[in-house]
């Protein structure tokens, strides 16, 4: 059955990290409560991404917490993962699910009501909405603004999640939209604690009512 919780959704970024660092840094988020993980490469070979995936994997099954795979339904697949998420220069939504069949997640970015009502419709299982604020992370995004997330929110029957220069002193911001979670990198990736950041970035949504 595909469950998942978007609640805290980890997404990595291992840049300036030894595998075992890094491999460290993401159990440790796990431990603080996250409760989706995406593992997100740009610049490995495919073989690489996959050895990397299977080592993720094999932490995020000891926690009972769904892995999504960025960009790469091949990899995904190959290592037998939850799920994948793409973006618009990725495979489209409709060929993702074609792929991964119904039981796995596929997740999409959406950043307006047109691009979310059509991921919706072509087979995504939630939304990643942004970015809200301006973000350090490698991407290649804009602006969106809280009253677009808050009319996607509408707009959708699924989660969508808010992301983009998320952190604990910001995200009061994100108050009363009925997102279904936050999505955040360097909040957790770049902590001196990924764990104590991962728990207090929790309570902080929860004390906020976001999700
Ligand atoms: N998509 C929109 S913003 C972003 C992605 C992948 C990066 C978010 O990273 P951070 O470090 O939480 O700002
Ligand atoms: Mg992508």
């Amino acid at each position: 059955m595909k469950k998942f919780d978007p609640s805290l959704y980890f997404i990595t970024d291992s840049t300036n990290y030894s595998e075992e660092e890094f491999l460290r840094r993401v159990e440790q988020a796990l431990q603080g409560g996250a409760t989706l993980l995406q593992l997100r490469e740009k610049e490995k070979s495919t073989r690489e991404y996959i050895e990397l995936a299977q080592k993720v994997h094999a932490i995020a099954k000891r926690y009972h917490v769904p892995l999504i795979i960025d960009d790469r339904v091949d990899v995904a697949l190959a290592i037998d993962a939850e799920g994948v998420h793409v973006g618009a220069s990725d495979m489209p939504v409709a060929a993702a699910r074609k792929l991964m069949g119904d039981d796995r997640i596929v997740g999409a970015t959406a950043k307006t009501v047109p691009w979310a009502r059509e991921a919706y419709e072509q087979g995504a299982d939630y939304l990643g909405v942004g970015a809200i604020y301006p973000t350090t992370t490698k991407v290649k995004t804009v602006l969106t603004s809280t009253d677009t997330l808050r009319d996607i929110c509408n707009a959708v029957p699924i989660p969508a999640n808010a992301i983009g220069g998320l952190n604990k002193g910001n995200i009061d911001v994100l108050a009363g939209i009925p997102i279904a979670g936050i999505c955040v990198v360097s909040a957790i990736m770049k902590a001196d604690d990924p764990k104590r950041a991962a728990a207090e970035l929790k309570a902080r949504a929860a004390e906020l009512g976001l999700c």
